[in-house]
């Protein structure tokens, strides 16, 4: 049976010598289906000149991407509009930083219904429907109206918010039939679950059997399936010759006894920030530590184009020159911050060669850095803020509120001063959980779960 994936990018991306996979996520995960099942991708085609159907391999094909053309106008309302200016803040209990505007909703749901035309021209009977995230909220339902019998799955990959948070949007009702127009949803942790459900109950007056939705007739399974990273392929990367020099090359750069690392898109959801200013607090109260420890934030660019984003990067980078200012010396730099994207090979270098990996998102959906920090080292710790997905699915993380700036700095402490013992049995029990979710077994079950609502 054939899968039809809608997901907001496409999974491939055009490099000097032609056309490969995207590395990591969602691409990792669900290629090797496409692959074997056969099916098609649609995506948005932001760039005019990319074929709106192009088969791959483009010599013996074994599915097609589909783009759905947008304007720039179009783009800028749907995607940096309504994705990105209203359903990442809502979603993650920021609600300062939403912008609500019709023309950016006007424009998403036009999107969502061409989405759901691009579906329904390529489906053949028993193709199975499996949409992805926040982008796409309303083309389940779109689909159900052109295609009834048809089987559809969402996967939600950012929080789902209170149900009181979530209806201070003004088109929250909307949003919800349009989710509801799935067979089954699916979130990473119960939290989401449970809010998404009171967000059906109450604001649509749905009727709730457990974790069933009845809809119009029809029963909608919301389930949990968190998401995990290509364990193997981290675990093998990091002992790759290569990469252990990579790790030598970080050591003798920063020259310091321990490495503290963060790793994040520059996002303000991920607390980069406050990240910093418990750091220097560290320094401020334990100047032991000096020139023994360093701190290495790696930020990823993200959404450049919009002003919070902008207007975050100009107060990290001011915090960074303050603090290094303040305690640096001729032989030690406290902060090594970087503003790029690396390979995955040098990513596994520095969660290889980090002490401790310090991540403290204000709020996440999962957090994949730090299951790929767990994979990659052997001896270190993983300091986890409490209000990630990630915080419920490894238990043996040292959790912290993100928020509590006192607590941040200390933990930091906790952190270097644990005993080996307790490093490595903590270490361990977080491998086990990471090898547990890992990608490939969770496109597996979530594909299972869909086997079991069409037949139902
Ligand atoms: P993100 O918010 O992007 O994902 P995360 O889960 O941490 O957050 O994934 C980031 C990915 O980007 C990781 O695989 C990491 O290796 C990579 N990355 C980060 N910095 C990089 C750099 N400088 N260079 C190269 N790669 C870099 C959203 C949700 C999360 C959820 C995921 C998956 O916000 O909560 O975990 O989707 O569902």
């Amino acid at each position: 049976m054939r899968l039809l994936v809608v997901a907001n990018r496409a999974p491939i991306r055009k490099t000097d010598t032609g056309w490969s996979p995207s590395i990591g996520g969602l691409a990792t995960a669900l290629l090797p289906v496409l692959e074997e099942q056969g099916g098609v991708w649609v995506s948005m085609g932001e760039e005019p000149d990319l074929p709106e159907r192009q088969p791959y391999p483009a010599e013996d094909p074994n599915f097609h991407v589909r783009r759905v053309p947008l304007t720039q106008e179009t783009l800028d309302n749907y995607y940096y509009g309504m994705s990105n200016r209203v359903l990442w803040p809502l979603s993650h209990y920021m609600i300062e930083h939403m912008e609500l505007n019709d023309d950016f909703y006007a424009d998403y749901r036009d999107v969502n219904r061409r989405f759901a035309e691009a579906v329904v021209e390529e489906a053949q009977e028993g193709d199975q429907v499996w949409v992805q995230d926040y982008h796409l909220m309303l083309a389940p339902h779109f689909i159900r109206e052109r295609w009834p019998e048809a089987t559809i799955g969402h996967f939600w990959h950012i929080p789902w918010p209170a149900m009181e948070v979530f209806r201070i949007l003004p088109q929250a009702r909307d949003l919800l039939r349009g989710m509801l127009g799935c067979d089954l949803i699916g979130f990473h942790v119960d939290e989401y679950v449970n809010n998404f459900i009171e967000s059906a109950r109450v604001l649509l007056g749905a009727h709730v059997e457990r974790n069933i939705i009845h809809w119009q007739g029809r029963e909608v399974r919301i389930e949990t399936h968190p998401l995990g990273i290509d364990t193997g392929r981290f675990q093998q990367m990091t002992e790759e010759k290569e990469t252990q020099e990579a790790v030598q090359n970080l050591r003798d750069e920063t020259g310091t006894e321990h490495l503290v690392l963060g790793i994040d898109r520059m996002d303000y959801t991920k607390g980069i920030l406050r990240r910093l200013l418990a750091f220097e607090k560290f320094l401020e109260d334990y100047p032991a530590y000096h020139e023994r420890v360093s701190f290495y934030q790696i930020a990823t660019p993200s959404r450049t184009k919009l002003e919070t984003y902008q207007q975050m990067k100009r107060e990290v980078d001011e915090a960074v020159g303050r603090i290094n200012g303040q305690f640096g010396t001729d032989t030690w730099v406290p902060v090594y911050y970087r503003y790029r994207k690396y390979t995955q090979r040098k990513l596994c270098a520095f969660y290889n060669a980090a002490s401790v990996c310090f991540i403290t998102p204000l709020r996440d959906g999962m957090n994949l850095v730090a299951q790929e920090y767990v994979t990659s080292n052997d001896g270190g710790v993983l300091v986890l803020s409490e209000l990630t997905g990630a915080s419920y699915v490894l238990d043996q993380a040292v959790k912290v509120n993100p928020y509590d700036h006192k607590a941040l700095a200390e933990a930091i402490r906790e952190a270097l001063e644990m005993p080996e013992d307790e490093r490595k049995e903590r270490l361990r029990e977080l491998k086990e959980a990471t090898a547990r979710l890992d990608v490939h077994r969770w496109a597996d079950r979530f594909l299972k779960a869909m086997d079991r609502v069409a037949v139902a």
